[in-house]
């Protein structure tokens, strides 16, 4: 979206579901009529629904297309981004970050994209992103900090994505140690965190943490392989809220979490403590009950033999014996 149409869509969005003229429009950003009706074409091929009243001017009704405006709106004062981009399509936004640290990064980028072409998980896995229907962004932190001094992002921001679904829907829903956000027996988000250091110092610096969230794809929508194990969290019904404003409450969230004690909210939402629970480990398989989650994260399993183990990265499965 250039400058103009930008700047078209904030006058439309100030007028708070009152309509605007053209005219009044082009006086304001100081624009002719015909680059007001440019701008105007190019919103509504980009998917905002803009109603022309006669006599009145065009009116914003609510629609959900992802704008960076719309989110920094609902920004509160804890919120650090800096910078947020909006791409209409990229590979991963992961990537998109990874790239921007090459250039003069701002800290606290957010890359948000509307389509996604090689989205991606841990281990390299796939990331199943369907075009509009979810959200996918990455936040970009350059940190100058020892890996022990590094705050355990994974947990908070699994925290941050519960608080906000919580705050804005009433919908609560679970974690599964140690990235993943499950409705209804169901993963609905997933979280990818990555790293780099500096070799010479030691120091962090940088941080990127991805947020896969399956907002109103459709049940049947999802691919074969994952759909007894995927939803969304409108799957199959309307949203009553629009994706903008839960990427600003994430954020919120996740800003104003940093400073507290995140981890017992971890534990309160979690879907696998007092579980029974297995998992491999260097090409053994185990059994046991997960019966903690440390102050950094990792997860404590009481094995059937009596034995702890103590995982700190990996995935463990729910097991129903
Ligand atoms: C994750 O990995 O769940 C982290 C996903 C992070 C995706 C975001 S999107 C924005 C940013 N850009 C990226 O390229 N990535 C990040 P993991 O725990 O490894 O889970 C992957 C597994 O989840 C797959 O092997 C599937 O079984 C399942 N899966 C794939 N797509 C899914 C989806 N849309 N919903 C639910 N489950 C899915």
């Amino acid at each position: 979206m250039n400058q103009t149409t930008q700047n078209v869509y904030l006058a439309l969005l100030n007028q708070k579901e009152k309509a605007i003229s053209g005219e009044k429009i082009a006086e304001m950003l100081g624009l002719s009529r015909a680059a007001i009706w440019k701008s105007i074409q190019e919103l509504k091929r980009e998917g905002y629904q803009i109603e022309s009243i006669k006599g009145h001017g065009y009116l914003l009704k609510t629609s959900d297309v992802i704008n960076s405006e719309a989110i920094k709106g609902d920004f509160t004062k804890d919120n650090q981004i800096e910078n947020i981009f909006v791409l209409e399509e990229t590979t991963s936004t992961q990537e998109e970050a990874k790239h921007a640290f090459a250039q003069n990064l701002t800290n606290h980028s957010l890359f948000i994209t509307k389509s996604q072409t090689i989205g991606r998980g841990r281990f390299n896995r796939a990331y199943y992103s369907e075009e509009n229907k979810g959200i996918y962004m990455s936040l970009a932190i350059k940190p100058e900090i020892t890996f022990q001094e590094m705050p355990q992002y994974t947990i908070l921001t699994a925290v941050a994505v519960v608080e906000a679904i919580k705050k804005l829907t009433h919908i609560q829903t679970q974690i599964k140690w140690v990235n993943d956000i499950f409705l209804d027996g169901k993963k609905i988000a997933g979280i990818l965190s990555e790293a780099t250091a500096n070799m010479e110092t030691g120091q962090i610096n940088q941080i990127i943490i991805g947020i896969g969230l399956n907002f109103s794809i459709q049940q049947t929508q999802f691919p074969k392989e994952i759909q007894n194990k995927a939803t969304s969290l409108f799957a199959d019904s309307t949203p009553t809220i629009t994706k903008n404003q839960l990427i600003a409450e994430i954020w919120n969230q996740f800003f104003s979490l940093i400073s507290t004690d995140f981890i017992s909210k971890y534990k309160e939402y979690s879907l696998v403590l007092g579980r029974n629970v297995s998992f491999t480990k260097n090409g053994q398989e185990f059994f046991g009950q997960a019966i903690d989650i440390t102050t950094t994260g990792e997860l404590v399993v009481q094995l059937d033999s009596k034995d702890t183990m103590t995982l700190s990265s990996g995935e463990i499965s729910l097991t129903k014996y």
